[in-house]
């Protein structure tokens, strides 16, 4: 008998993979257009990009037709898509590669349920189609969410095959593929087999139910409770399609500040609604849960996670939201941290309150996160140190359906940090990675810092947990302690502004995450070349440039708001600009003399064994290489030692006159990319080339202003005078101190 899928396979021939690097680092843009060929298809459009005001609200995905940007006239004729049957997801994925395709090579593709054209895309998975089966690829290793994109031939026809074992793997195949038309790379020979190393890649929304946005500077949150659920505002579907062109899977709705009422009937129709739209673009909903919600929804008296009223409570609970949202994801957790309620309030451990709710949460396959955000509201002790001896004592403890949720360094997603001493050593838990999108440290919206290398640095240090190459990476991505479950957590920079991010650049860190989410072993100047590609422009004489300046951007802001491993210098409660000064107040490791530690004589944290010792939580290898003040790695000096001013590091200065030389540095780099982009102009639409250049402005503003503020203040402290050539600060250290920013957005409310 012959089978359809025997039928289809003879009309089907592979081809091989070519791709490759160009020695500019740069990919290769190909001279000729294969793609063209293989398509058959591009319309003139008649403008030239550079000619359209954009409002950045399209983000990457602007499917601006190619031949504007490559100036080239080609003749049009249809291209074909071929979906062989409709599901939610699929249908996404067709309605993306509608409108990509339409809007890049302006002509609307036909649909079909069978290739009869050259130059067709065939989308679907071989237990839907008959048609993909005979491509014979094979999905088995795919998992529920990889994809194969490949080039092959049907009855003659060339024709380009993006395939999934689910759904959800064709999805994301067809925005990659969308991807390699938008950033013109050769798909003639394509081989492509993408699994993401990460299973739940989740977007942490800081959003309260009044719309506010904790740490959020770009608008109100887009979650609009109050016309939900009877407005589903079209941005919701952006949102989706946004998230699923970089993989990201999973949405917290919710402030881990949680309010109890999101777990009220009320919210949870709202929340059932928002999944219903995310649904068919692969994104799940969870939400954070207080704690103490069973005392405050229905007045329990007690939240004791050791109580069987408070754990039916939760069982009952979870099974109403799993009642209308099937797919929900679980639980996020802030527990006895800033404030927060939690087991420890009843004398029960972490670990006891993150399995009662696993408990609640498991028969329907839904998982905890716990974060390990955790200081202590007595204990004087480091607190670089307390996430560690809180939760390594407790591994092995938790249930299986429990990740422990961990930043990416000790202290608070400063500028710069050390990989956080959790990573590696609680090998029986799957720990999530938790980065921070939005720049709380690093300029609001407004400064240009492409965080692409602070999320790469971090992924790719050593913890040296079992051996050399222990990446961090490895252990988010499960693989280096053999967790099947593995989760990574980015909280959002997203809100109700046009542009979404708040500036425009500030979309290339939520595009950087998603990408490094997928796979947390990617390159981030690679992924700023996609994003600029798909965001500007393709022009090399565009996209070089500005890659460099975002490859550059994240050190400058290190350099100038406290280089050499200085931290939490900001000012008070907002965070925003320099407080080097501040002291006092009700705790304090909330003061920057508490990280600093400069005296007349030095400057520093002396967190070595003769110190707070927080080395000793890294593995031996590691703490040793901390712990010497000539091995450790210049830009941790001050993290881990205190030395005196007068220490000498590798440029041959002291350490005052190296700060002193990197504050200006840094302003030195924004002023330089103030230069490139004026450079630029032609290059885009006048709208975002303004505001870019608008804020590249207000940048250079305030790096000097960090820069002096910084400057006057520790030269009042060392009494040393400023190294020769650098000008003093512009106003009085008094001015600096008096200044007060009680609208500032973002802060705590
Ligand atoms: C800090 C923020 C604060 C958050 C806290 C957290 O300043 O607003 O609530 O982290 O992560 O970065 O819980």
């Amino acid at each position: 008998m012959v089978t359809a899928a025997m039928a289809a396979d003879e009309r089907v021939r592979q081809k091989p993979a070519r791709l490759g690097v160009d020695a500019t680092g740069l990919r290769p843009r190909p001279s000729r257009w294969p793609w063209i060929a293989l398509l058959s298809a591009v319309a003139w459009m008649g403008l030239g990009a550079s000619a359209q005001a954009e409002d950045g609200y399209a983000l990457w995905l602007r499917y601006q037709p190619l031949s504007t940007e490559v100036g080239v006239g080609q003749t049009a004729s249809a291209t074909q898509l071929v979906v062989p049957v409709e599901t939610p997801v699929l249908a996404s994925a067709r309605d993306e590669l509608l409108r990509g395709l339409s809007g890049l090579l302006g002509v609307v593709p036909t649909l079909s349920d069978d290739v009869t054209q050259a130059g067709a895309i065939v989308i679907g998975t071989p237990a839907s189609s008959a048609l993909v089966r005979g491509f014979g690829i094979d999905t088995a290793g795919l998992g529920s969410e990889g994809y194969a994109i490949r080039n092959v031939v049907v009855d003659g026809h060339p024709v380009v095959a993006i395939v999934g074992d689910a759904d959800a793997g064709v999805l994301y195949g067809a925005f990659h593929f969308l991807r390699l038309l938008q950033t013109q790379q050769p798909i003639d020979a394509l081989d492509i087999r993408e699994v993401p190393k990460v299973s739940l890649r989740v977007l942490n929304h800081w959003d309260d139910l009044n719309r506010y946005v904790e740490r959020g500077y770009a608008g109100q949150s887009i979650w609009d409770w109050h016309r939900l659920p009877g407005w589903l505002d079209p941005r919701y579907t952006d949102y989706a399609r946004a998230n699923a062109s970089i993989g990201i899977n999973g949405a917290v709705l919710n402030n881990v500040n949680a309010n109890a009422q999101i777990l009220t009937p009320m919210y949870l129709e709202k929340v059932a609604a928002l999944a219903g739209v995310l649904r068919p673009w692969g994104m799940r909903v969870y939400l954070s849960a207080r704690f103490s919600a069973p005392m405050e929804i229905d007045g329990l008296e007690t939240a004791d996670p050791l109580d069987p009223r408070v754990q039916q409570w939760w069982r009952d609970k979870t099974a109403e939201i799993y009642a209308s949202i099937p797919d929900f994801g679980g639980f996020l957790v802030k527990a006895n941290s800033e404030g927060q309620p939690g087991p420890q309030d009843y004398g029960r451990s972490h670990a006891e309150g993150a399995n009662m709710l696993a408990d609640a949460l498991a028969p329907h396959d839904g998982v905890v996160m716990w974060r390990a955000f955790v200081y202590s509201d007595e204990e004087p002790d480091d607190r670089h140190k307390q996430a560690y001896n809180e939760f390594v004592p407790l591994d092995g403890r938790f249930r299986d359906n429990v990740l422990v949720q961990v930043k990416n360094g000790a202290i608070d997603f400063q500028p710069r940090e050390p990989f956080h001493p959790l990573f590696g050593a609680m090998p029986a838990t799957p720990l999530v990675m938790e980065f921070q999108i939005t720049k709380e440290y690093l300029g609001f919206s407004t400064h240009l810092a492409y965080l692409g290398p602070l999320y790469e640095e971090v992924l790719r240090a050593d913890t040296h947990a079992v051996g050399a190459g222990s990446t961090v990476a490895k252990v988010v991505d499960g693989s280096l302690h053999g967790h099947a479950l593995s989760g990574i957590a980015g909280v959002a920079n997203i809100g109700s502004d046009r542009n979404w991010s708040g500036s425009h650049f500030d979309q290339a860190n939520w595009f950087a995450y998603g990408r490094l989410a997928w796979d947390p072993e990617a390159a981030s100047r690679d992924i700023a070349e996609d994003w600029v590609r798909m965001t500007f422009s393709n022009d090399p004489a565009f996209v070089e440039p500005v890659v460099g300046m975002m490859m550059a951007s994240r050190e400058a802001v290190v350099d100038y708001t406290g280089a050499l491993g200085l931290h939490h210098l900001m000012g008070r409660g907002h965070h925003y600009g320099p407080g080097p000064w501040v002291e006092g107040g009700p705790r304090a490791d909330w003061t920057s003399v508490y990280y600093h530690r400069a005296t007349r004589e030095g400057i520093g944290f002396d967190r070595t064994t003769r110190g707070s010792d927080a080395v000793s939580q890294y593995v031996p290898s590691v703490a040793a290489m901390f712990e010497d003040v000539e091995r450790v790695p210049e830009h941790f000096l001050l993290w881990f030692h205190h030395v005196p001013w007068t220490h000498r590091v590798s440029s041959g200065r002291t350490v005052w006159d190296e700060l002193v030389h990197r504050y200006d540095r840094g302003v030195g780099t924004v002023v330089g990319m103030q230069a490139t982009w004026d450079t630029l102009a032609p290059h885009v639409d006048a709208e975002r080339h303004r505001q870019v250049a608008a804020f590249l402005a207000i940048q250079q503003q305030e790096a000097e202003w960090w820069r002096d503020a910084s400057i006057a203040y520790f030269q009042s402290i060392s009494g040393l005078p400023l190294p020769a050539g650098h000008v003093s600060p512009v106003r009085t250290l008094e001015y600096y101190r008096s200044l007060e920013f009680p609208h500032a957005p973002g802060d705590t409310q």
